[in-house]
């Protein structure tokens, strides 16, 4: 795989780009296959590869092949998860068994050894070191410990923005948090979307409909929770905003939704449930309209747009503050902070 992109690049007699929009690149770490096309009997060149994924490792040297598995990857919650040094190690010799169905590692405990010891070398060249087993853990920056895009506790957004990927945007998940529009609405009310996050299998996203400011949480594509405001957004310019409050004491949990209109109380409902890690790999945070795939079937991607006038989108994480509304220079101090 990795000898794809070096193949293509000197094929097409194109130099390995050093910088890209300005950001230095790591060296590509391929071989070039171009030196096969015209020669199929020439020697390997690119003899040694190593493989890592949730702990699961393995490693070829010039036809041998070594590899174990620590954990099945697709049971990714439970179970008891061996030490690395407990793992159990296949080893093949594929100049006569290309499907991997002789096992030698009894008979040729030496070589098994030597690939094993090429592993550990090429883990430290290509820092797979130190291994961590953990999985869904890993998807979120948070339980992790890895650092975020974006810092704060609060971010401001404004229409045109979209497809912003879920490590772009503040975390809301698994604590309290707010979302509050300034939008402009017309006589004829206003439908589409303010901001939504995720799509058809978990999300959530702050709309209006019948002219109505409405909240919906989607968990995993499973149950999904509105909440709508008692009246329609009146019309002019005003703050729309939903505060959700989390229960509190774990993971995953619920939470009570509170709905107003510059600041006054306009409708609240419960949130049973929400998802701790991760919304979506591919879905996206989108304003003024939502992509991909829609996180309630109130509306359409296509039919998403919202017809009012959005001037901002704002996210604060934590507590409520009790104040409800955004004043034009607490606005100015957090877009300020982000400069
Ligand atoms: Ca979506």
């Amino acid at each position: 795989m990795i000898d794809v992109a070096p193949t293509i690049l000197e094929a097409a007699g194109l130099p390995e780009p050093t910088i890209v929009n300005g950001v230095l690149q790591s060296p590509m770490e391929g071989t070039s296959m171009v030196y096969a096309f015209n020669d199929a009997a020439s020697p390997e060149r690119h003899d040694l590869q190593y493989f890592e994924m949730f702990g699961n490792r393995g490693i070829y040297h010039r036809g041998w092949s070594a590899v174990t598995k620590h954990r099945t990857p697709w049971i990714m919650v439970g179970g008891v998860m061996p030490a690395f040094d407990d793992d159990v190690w296949e080893l093949y010799d594929g100049s006569g068994d290309y499907s991997q169905s002789r096992n030698l590692a009894s008979q040729n405990p030496e070589m098994l050894s030597k690939l094993q010891r090429l592993w550990l070398i090429e883990a430290v060249k290509y820092n797979v070191l130190p291994m961590d087993d953990r999985t869904a853990e890993r998807i979120s920056p948070e339980a992790a410990g890895r650092p975020t895009l974006i810092r704060g506790s609060s971010q401001l957004f404004f229409p045109g923005m979209g497809r912003l990927s879920e490590n772009s945007v503040v975390n809301i998940k698994n604590k309290s948090f707010s979302v509050t529009a300034e939008v402009a609405v017309s006589g004829a009310g206003a439908d589409g979307v303010i901001i939504a996050q995720g799509g058809r299998f978990g999300g959530w996203a702050l709309y209006a409909k019948g002219g109505r400011a409405t909240f919906v949480y989607n968990v995993l594509g499973i149950q999904e929770f509105a909440v709508e405001a008692d009246r329609a957004i009146p019309e002019g310019t005003h703050q729309v905003r939903m505060e959700f409050a989390y229960d509190g004491g774990g993971l995953a949990k619920g939470g009570d939704v509170t709905l107003y209109y510059d600041g006054e109380a306009a409708g609240a409902g419960r949130v049973g449930a929400t998802q701790p890690m991760i919304f979506s790999a591919d879905e996206t945070t989108d304003i003024g309209y939502e992509s991909g795939t829609t996180v309630t079937s109130d509306y359409t991607a296509d039919g998403s747009r919202f017809t009012g006038k959005i001037h901002w989108v704002q996210i604060d994480l934590g507590p409520d503050d009790n104040d409800h509304f955004i004043d034009p220079e607490e606005r100015l101090r957090i877009a300020i902070a982000r400069q």
